[in-house]
């Protein structure tokens, strides 16, 4: 009796076919597509990038946040994981706070680390990551150290369908510096590394038609998009649907996604929802039904009480994360792909006879000042703006005025930090350029905000990357002494910046600068910037205090 049958007489295998556990990789990232590497390297990535092969592009960062901000940007605006490798500990270390925006952005991506060779590990020679799959955690998906070194290949194979299966998130493997050498079995290693994984499902029918009735019976519904509406394609599907129940747009708070997920110059569009509880309320007032989609409910913040719903309200959420359906504090939620939803949602929903909703005011010209405010440099940004261009803010004290005054209004146009971390915008914009390079990337920025990741300026002037930087120099952090009166907070220090040159500075990096002081001469350096072949920073001096 043989239990393991024939197979059991072909141990052990002779002559199987070898590979090395770097060949296996590098096939692998070609065939996913992933043929760009985001790193800053060390001596223990080195055995990795040995040979680097024609077809790939390695993107170097000055820093391990600007490696994975441009990695995030580039993932997001592409649509598929991004590769990033980072140096043991300390790499691991400096990107933290880039992973964190990373994991609320829900952007794929795949971040390898180097590790001392394992026969120096248990001795922690130099540049050991003691515990590098814990180091990481709670900012990735997965977290994991292989036990062998040729289960490298399959490991990065894993992380990566995880990190683009919903929730898409960050993923971390740390990979012994002497395991690139060692060979495998190239049969057994192509099994592990060809395979496809697909993650999109779609919403039991059931729910989709109890919703369409819940839709069809209600008064006054409401439709409040997320950015996963963006991220999963259902863009036009959520114009449809806005159109044929004649529902009211609103995005959801600024705080709770990176994306829009609704054209914000719709006839429906009535602007962003705020980001605390009682004002939220306050703005959905009056509706009887809410559907969410392709967001949390809701990120809120600052800790503004009041009802978690207007009176008489009921609310659906549609989302892809798990997640964020258990620990919504109100309402249902269907959890399934949004843009398969959506469409399964149309296919089934009855006609209405309400009316359409009445628009939203139209924006109000700024008033004239010297120095000119942040809402005029604002307004003079959305004159120039082209119609197919992506904006990329980090400027805490306009976000509201850059979303009310551009009004942007295609696919793929704004990418935000979800998590709130500073220090995503600037080297996000580069990777959102580099993904789409058919379209201008405008990243706008406060000075406080660019000092974050600073060193990206050297990555943008490095690899020739055309974003249009605009810095608003306020020569404070205004936003933080905003939230000093919500907080009713008085003598905080550490909120000026007096004297910080940034022109100067991305000028050090190799980005041509200009400084302006009136909206005329910003609009001609913007247009300027904006036609230009490389990267270009504008510098542009307003007046304290916040934009609406
Ligand atoms: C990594 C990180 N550190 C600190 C903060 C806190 N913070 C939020 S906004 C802000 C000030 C930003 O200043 P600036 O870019 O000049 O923008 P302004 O408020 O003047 O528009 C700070 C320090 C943060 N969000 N993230």
């Amino acid at each position: 009796m043989r239990p393991f049958g024939a197979a059991a007489r072909a141990i052990p295998v002779l002559c199987a076919p070898m590979t090395t556990v770097r060949e296996a990789t590098y096939d692998f990232l070609r065939e996913q597509g992933m043929t760009a590497v985001f790193g800053n390297p060390g001596s223990t990535e080195l055995p990795f990038l040995e040979s680097f092969p024609d077809d790939f592009r390695y993107v170097l960062g000055l820093h391990e946040g600007v490696a994975v901000g441009v990695a995030d940007g580039y993932a997001q605006a592409s649509g598929r994981p991004a590769l990033v490798n980072l140096h043991t500990a300390p790499g691991v270390g400096n990107g933290m706070g880039a992973i964190f925006n990373a994991q609320s952005n829900k952007s794929p991506l795949v971040i390898t680390a180097g590790q001392q060779a394992r026969s120096l590990m248990t001795l922690q020679a130099l540049l050991t990551n003691r515990d590098a799959a814990r180091m990481p955690h709670p900012l990735v998906k997965w977290s994991y150290e292989p036990p062998r070194a040729e289960d490298v290949p399959h490991a990065i194979a894993r992380a990566t369908h995880l990190a683009a299966l919903p929730p898409r998130g960050p993923v971390f493997v740390s990979i012994p510096m002497d395991d690139w050498r060692a060979e495998v079995d190239a049969d057994a290693v192509a099994h592990q590394t060809s395979r496809r994984v697909d993650g999109r499902a779609g919403a039991d029918a059931e729910l989709v038609a109890g919703l369409a009735r819940r839709l069809a019976a209600a008064v006054n519904p409401v439709l409040v998009c997320g950015p996963d509406v963006d991220a999963s394609g259902a863009w036009d599907a959520a114009v449809e649907l806005a159109e044929r129940a004649r529902l009211p747009v609103w995005a959801a708070p600024a705080t709770g996604g990176g994306r829009i997920g609704f054209p914000e110059a719709h006839a429906h569009f009535q602007g962003v929802l705020p980001p605390a509880v009682g004002p939220v309320s306050e703005a959905l007032a009056g509706h009887d039904l809410i559907v969410v989609a392709g967001s949390s409910v809701f990120a809120y913040y600052p800790n503004l009480p009041g009802p978690l719903l207007p009176e008489g309200a009921a609310l659906v959420a549609i989302t892809s994360d798990p997640d964020e359906a258990a620990r919504a504090p109100m309402g249902d939620a269907i959890v399934a792909d949004v843009k398969l939803t959506l469409e399964a949602l149309l296919a089934v929903l009855e006609p209405t006879d309400r009316e359409p909703p009445a628009p939203r005011a139209a924006v109000q010209p700024p008033e004239e000042s010297d120095p000119m405010s942040p809402s005029a440099a604002i307004a003079a940004l959305a004159d120039v703006f082209p119609d197919d261009g992506v904006m990329v803010p980090e400027s805490p004290a306009t976000t509201f005025a850059v979303r009310d005054r551009l009004r942007l209004s295609r696919p793929g146009s704004y990418y935000f930090t979800a998590g709130g971390g500073l220090g995503f915008a600037l080297p996000a914009s580069i990777g959102v350029q580099m993904a789409q390079p058919d379209r201008p990337v405008v990243c706008v920025l406060g000075e406080g905000s660019a000092q974050y990741a600073i060193q990206g300026f050297w990555t943008a002037a490095a690899y020739d990357v055309p974003v249009t930087f605009l810095i608003l120099r306020n020569e404070e952090y205004a936003i933080l002494k905003w939230f000093g009166q919500i907080e009713q907070v008085t003598g905080a220090p550490g909120l000026d910046l007096p004297a910080l040159e940034v022109a100067a500075v991305a000028e050090g990096y190799g980005v041509p600068s200009v400084q302006v002081g009136d909206p005329d001469a910003l609009r001609e350096a913007l247009r300027d910037g904006i036609a230009a072949d490389g990267p270009r920073l504008v510098e542009a001096r307003v007046a304290p205090g916040m934009a609406f």
